[in-house]
């Protein structure tokens, strides 16, 4: 069937325009766009009203975007380094120079063998044509090493897949007509915002919100009940909910019956949990725990808000599952109000094999390397087990100096003088300053996209409002010059990114619609489980899976304690206490830092501590610390908190490492130990000491 795709280009001689675009940051928000453009210029960027998740509201960071977009540090030309590296010494040079000599030096380490070449990229922008379309075609064609990309929510993912059926749940409209909503894992006001409207709404209308999450966030402050359990410990608190349900009997044993599957193996497990079990392990009162289960008993509608800040531990993947059986039992899912939300991102029908051309690899079955460890595979040398050492690396849309676990070893690995690297930015971030060149991409505002929502359930088109600033190319453009170079003839290499825009859905998605009015809805059922019919092998929920039993695992969901756990293991005994770094509300991961109004409102790096932590240290509030392990340390400033509990300190926000008092950030802390299922990254299972430092700034 053809596509109704238009994609009509804006008019460059109205002035002023409002061209409607999309956010495409790493949130589950995705809002629609309005950019006003006078005399070529944006000058605004507002929510459109015109979209109801968005209702005519951005989070401060987004409203800022001409301050970004516009920045004077912005790269507006290829640089090549001219010192050494990491020097940060880098000369201007023209496109063709840059492109003949990075296709030279690819294609020199691709003939001894291309799996020496390592793409690495992220959620810079989550469109589907800057994200991942020409770029994969490109190292296919090329037989370069694949990338597992686990380092946000591949735990979590693995859960729901062995669950629920895949990315699939609640509406998140209907949470405004909830009665119960559970924020599990998740700071909402910070990092969810428009959810945060609908449960406002809801909570306006007599529901309940109760937030479980070990730190008193600025969501939590606002919540009814907050419940503020250790990191990692959320199967514990799962099973101890399911056992109340049953001793009770708070179940909906029809639903249960009809739409589920292992019922009576995961009630002999749950049962093993009273809820005293589980207080001791999440430290929390067993009272709260049982006053919990009562409500998510007999209050209705009962949804639950699910975020990945509760899979970043060595047991996330089995506490999603604990989770996520939740609303079965209890037959919440016959609501469209009840239920649950991770990810609505499974129920876009993205043509991923158009976009991305995996026959290109032409029967190559490349390497995949986990970005979770990418600083132990930066130092691995070649053996018959790893293949070749990765000599050249190609990142776009991801700061990994800053972003992965154990930058300390990131950074070794990027100063190595052998390795090669281009990185394709918009600022000289940290992993920028290690590269052999840097090439300029354009940003949202300057190129086309198409997007799917992990938030909410439209699909979202974005229109370029201003033309590419100084020599700035679109990373699907980058790539396509790249291909070039490289002699790749196939016709794909040709296509462009409206090309590109209309491939990522084709039929499937209203193109005119997207044209005019820059979003179009997917057609899907108010309460999709209702009557079952879950997207697992056997159409049920499955709080048994076969699948996993026939891996070798556990069927059912169980409580993993962390990797890290306080006085577990003599290696761990000098460092007490947990830390966890959640999102900071002014920046999104490691972007916008240096938007100097939203790092002004961000104030310093800094590491919150309960006074009861911080007095026996000598620790006062604004004192320069010393946070460490064996891994590393960081210094940044202590803030005295109750948003701490004791025993678990937090360092909010990806902070650049340049902009750290010793001139890291908090990963430098962080292990590069995987999750039970997905092997995502743990950071937050993560033992770290803290201490005073006498003078610095
Ligand atoms: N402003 C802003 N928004 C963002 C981001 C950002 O950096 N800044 N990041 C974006 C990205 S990449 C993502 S993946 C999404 C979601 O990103 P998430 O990482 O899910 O972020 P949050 O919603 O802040 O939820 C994390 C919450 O989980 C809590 N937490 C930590 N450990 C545990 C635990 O073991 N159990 C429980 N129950 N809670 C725990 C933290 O204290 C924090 O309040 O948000 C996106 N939105
Ligand atoms: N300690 C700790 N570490 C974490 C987390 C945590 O909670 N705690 N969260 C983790 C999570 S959830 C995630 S998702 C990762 C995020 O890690 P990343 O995906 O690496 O996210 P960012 O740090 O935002 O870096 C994105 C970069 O892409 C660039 N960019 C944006 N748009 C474009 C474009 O169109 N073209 C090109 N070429 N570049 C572009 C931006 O300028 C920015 O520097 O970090 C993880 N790291
Ligand atoms: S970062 Fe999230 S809340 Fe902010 S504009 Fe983008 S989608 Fe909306
Ligand atoms: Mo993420």
């Amino acid at each position: 069937m053809p596509d109704n795709w238009n994609l009509t280009p804006i008019s460059p001689t109205v002035s002023p325009l409002q061209v409607r675009g999309a956010c495409p940051h790493d949130c589950p928000d995705t809002c629609a766009l309005l950019t006003t453009v006078e005399g070529g210029v944006a000058t605004r960027v507002q929510g459109n009203p015109a979209h109801a998740h968005t209702a005519g509201v951005l989070c401060a960071k987004v409203a800022r975007y001409p301050e970004r977009t516009y920045h004077p540090e912005r790269i507006l030309s290829p640089l090549k380094r001219s010192g050494a590296k990491g020097s940060g010494q880098f000369v201007p040079v023209g496109w063709d120079e840059a492109l003949a000599d990075i296709a030279a030096r690819l294609q020199a380490i691709a003939t001894r063998d291309a799996q020496a070449i390592l793409p690495y990229s992220y959620a810079g922008t989550m469109g589907l044509v800057q994200g991942e379309s020409m770029d994969r075609r490109f190292f296919h064609r090329l037989g370069a090493s694949l990338l597992e990309r686990t380092i946000c929510s591949t735990a979590g993912t693995e859960g729901l897949v062995h669950t629920l059926g895949g990315k699939v749940g609640m509406k998140v409209e209907f949470f405004a007509e909830a009665q119960l909503i559970l924020i599990w894992g998740s700071n909402s006001i910070t990092s969810n915002l428009h959810f945060w409207r609908y449960a406002q709404q809801a909570k306006r209308q007599g529901a309940k919100l109760v937030c479980i999450d070990p730190r008193r966030s600025e969501t939590a402050d606002k919540c009814h009940e907050h419940l503020a359990l250790r990191p990692g410990t959320d199967a514990a608190l799962a099973l101890a909910l399911m056992h109340e349900l049953t001793v009770h009997d708070w179940l909906d044993h029809d639903y249960i019956a009809r739409y589920t599957l292992g019922w009576e193996a995961l009630r002999e497990r749950a049962l093993q949990w009273p809820p005293e079990r589980a207080a001791d392990v999440c430290g929390v009162p067993a009272a709260q725990i049982r006053a919990l289960a009562r409500d998510y008993g007999t209050l209705r509608p009962a949804a639950i808000r699910l975020n990945y800040g509760m899979q970043r531990v060595r047991g996330g993947g089995n506490a999603t599952r604990a989770v996520a059986c939740l609303p079965a039992l209890v037959g919440a899912w016959r609501q469209r109000a009840g239920g649950l939300l991770l990810s609505s991102s499974g129920y876009f029908p993205v043509q991923r094999a158009q976009l991305q051309r995996p026959e290109l690899l032409a029967g190559r079955q490349p390497r995949s390397l986990n970005m979770a460890t990418l600083g132990n595979d930066l130092l691995r040398p070649a053996s018959a087990d790893f293949g070749p050492r990765v000599e050249a690396l190609v990142v776009y849309n991801s700061n990994p100096a800053a972003v992965a676990p154990e930058s300390g070893k990131v950074v070794q690995g990027l100063a190595r003088p052998d390795l090669f690297t281009v990185v394709l930015e918009h600022f000289r971030t940290d992993t920028a300053d290690w590269a052999d060149y840097i090439l300029p991409a354009t940003t949202q505002l300057e190129h086309w996209d198409v997007h799917l929502s992990y938030g909410h359930t439209d699909v979202l088109l974005n229109r370029p409002a201003i033309a590419p600033l100084g020599q700035a190319r679109s990373n699907a453009q980058i790539f396509r010059d790249l291909a070039a170079r490289m002699g790749f003839t196939e016709p794909c290499f040709a296509d462009s990114d409206e090309a590109l825009c209309r491939q990522a859905f084709g039929a499937a998605v209203d193109g005119a619609l997207l044209d005019a009015q820059g979003f179009a809805p997917l057609h899907l059922p108010d309460a999709p489980f209702a009557q079952g019919g879950f997207p697992t092998p056997s159409g049920r929920c499955e709080f048994f899976s076969a699948r996993l039993a026939q891996q070798g695992l556990d069927g059912l969901p169980d409580h993993l304690p962390n990797h890290e756990t306080p006085g577990a293991a003599p290696q761990h005994a000098p460092y007490p206490l947990a830390m966890i770094s959640p999102p900071a509300r002014n920046f999104l991961n490691s972007t916008f830092v240096n938007v100097p109004s939203l790092r002004a409102a961000e104030g310093r790096p800094l590491l919150e501590i309960h006074p009861d932590d911080a007095q026996p240290r000598g620790i006062e509030d604004g004192a320069v610390v010393r946070v460490f392990n064996a891994r590393g340390s960081y210094m940044c400033h202590a803030a005295l908190s109750t948003r701490a509990r004791p025993g678990v300190v937090h360092g909010l926000g990806i902070w650049w490492r340049k902009d750290g008092l010793n001139g890291t950030n908090v990963n430098e802390l962080t292990s590069q130990a995987l999750t039970d299922l997905g092997a995502g990254p743990t950071f937050y299972d993560c033992l770290v000491e803290v201490e005073a430092v006498a003078d610095c700034s």
